[in-house]
């Protein structure tokens, strides 16, 4: 009667996503924010948090007259659009004191930003995925190799790995915090 197309769709009417996203604050105390962000998106009746990395202390990068980050990532499933979940993570910024137009990589109270969702590229006016400097960060890169070192870039066709294995700049200090 059913072809098994109409039954799988039946079965799992909503496809669930797989998304990387970097947390990072350097103003105020800056793992509970990080900590805050992370529970609030996850929070969200269509959000499962499914990791959390360790987290880190980082110099500052792109922007170098600040203090210092603390930045970690987390993965999470979920049935919303890319879009629809750039408005949660914007929500969840503004909520937790993060100002709309702030210095271009400068200070932040709260910064949530989407690296990967699933293999799509996405490219417009205020977001692009994958996150278009996130394979020149240590600092995205060593928290979602902690989770998932396998996960390809669908653009750069290599493994997370191999893209922090590949890192030059020795500038980018990343340093663990054991907590
Ligand atoms: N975020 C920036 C600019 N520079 N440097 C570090 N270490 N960590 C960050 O999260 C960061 C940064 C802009 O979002
Ligand atoms: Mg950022
Ligand atoms: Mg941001």
């Amino acid at each position: 009667m059913n072809s098994p197309g109409q039954n799988d769709s039946r079965i799992n009417p909503t496809p669930r996503h797989t998304v990387f996203i970097s947390v990072g604050s350097n103003m105020g105390a800056k793992i509970d924010q990080c900590r805050l962000g992370i529970s609030r998106v996850a929070a969200h009746a269509a959000i499962e948090l499914t990791a959390t990395s360790p987290f880190y202390r980082t110099a500052p990068v792109d922007y170098t007259d600040q203090d210092w980050f603390v930045n970690a990532a987390f993965r999470i499933e979920t049935v919303l659009s890319p879009h629809d979940l750039l408005t949660v993570t914007n929500a969840v910024q503004t909520a937790c004191g993060q100002g709309v137009k702030e210095i271009r990589f400068g200070p932040r109270t709260l910064d949530l930003d989407l690296i990967f969702y699933d293999q799509q590229v996405v490219k417009s006016a205020d977001l692009e995925l994958p996150h278009p400097r996130m394979h020149k960060r240590r600092f995205v890169l060593q928290p979602i190799c902690d989770i998932d070192p396998q996960f390809r870039h669908p653009l750069l066709g290599c493994s997370v790995r191999d893209l922090l294995e590949n890192l030059q700049d020795d500038q980018q200090e990343v340093v663990r915090i054991d907590a």
